[in-house]
């Protein structure tokens, strides 16, 4: 068999308003188990601008800070934790850039966005980002420690 190789990370994954109302839940989360990527923690909810603002706390005093919290409080979000080596860069690499006007075709905002404001998705830019966002919407005792039984042909 390969060697197993990779440090294990957390990913927080957000399906914004856009991809709830357009009834998209189901094929984000289908490419990203497809991938062969481990879940660890699911829920839908409403954020709250305080939550919004500290989740986007590198954007505060752009000129589309407002908007972009205006939208991402304007309905359900489902919120993921996915977790694997490397799973932060391959799901930056599953969305596609932050304009899908950029996205590459086969990316989820390559396939299926085409506005900046509205780009469908969320994903953490680093481990670090991660470590400090995965506690704005999950406490320590909403993530699943579970092992699939497809583990040992993925990794
Ligand atoms: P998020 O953070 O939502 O995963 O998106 P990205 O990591 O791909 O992009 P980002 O942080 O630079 O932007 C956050 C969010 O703001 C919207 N946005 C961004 C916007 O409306 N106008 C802009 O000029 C930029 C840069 C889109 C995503």
């Amino acid at each position: 068999m390969p060697e197993k190789t990779g440090t294990v990370e957390r990913t927080l994954v957000l399906i914004k308003p856009d991809g709830v109302q357009r009834g998209l839940i189901g094929s984000i989360i289908g490419r990203l188990e497809k991938k062969g990527l481990h879940l660890a923690g699911l829920k839908m909810l409403v954020l709250d601008g305080a939550t919004a603002e500290r989740h986007y706390a590198e954007h505060t005093g752009k000129d589309f800070f407002p908007s972009l919290i205006s939208f991402i409080t304007s309905g359900p979000v489902v919120a993921m934790v996915w977790e694997g080596p490397n799973v932060v860069g391959m799901v930056r690499s599953m969305m596609g850039a932050t304009n899908p006007v950029a996205a590459a075709p086969g990316t989820i905002r390559g396939d299926l966005a085409i506005s900046m404001g509205m780009n469908l998705i969320h994903g953490s830019d680093s481990v670090t980002t991660a470590k400090r966002e995965i506690p704005l919407f999950f406490s320590a005792q909403e993530l699943c420690a579970w092992q699939s039984t497809e583990t040992d042909w993925l990794v």
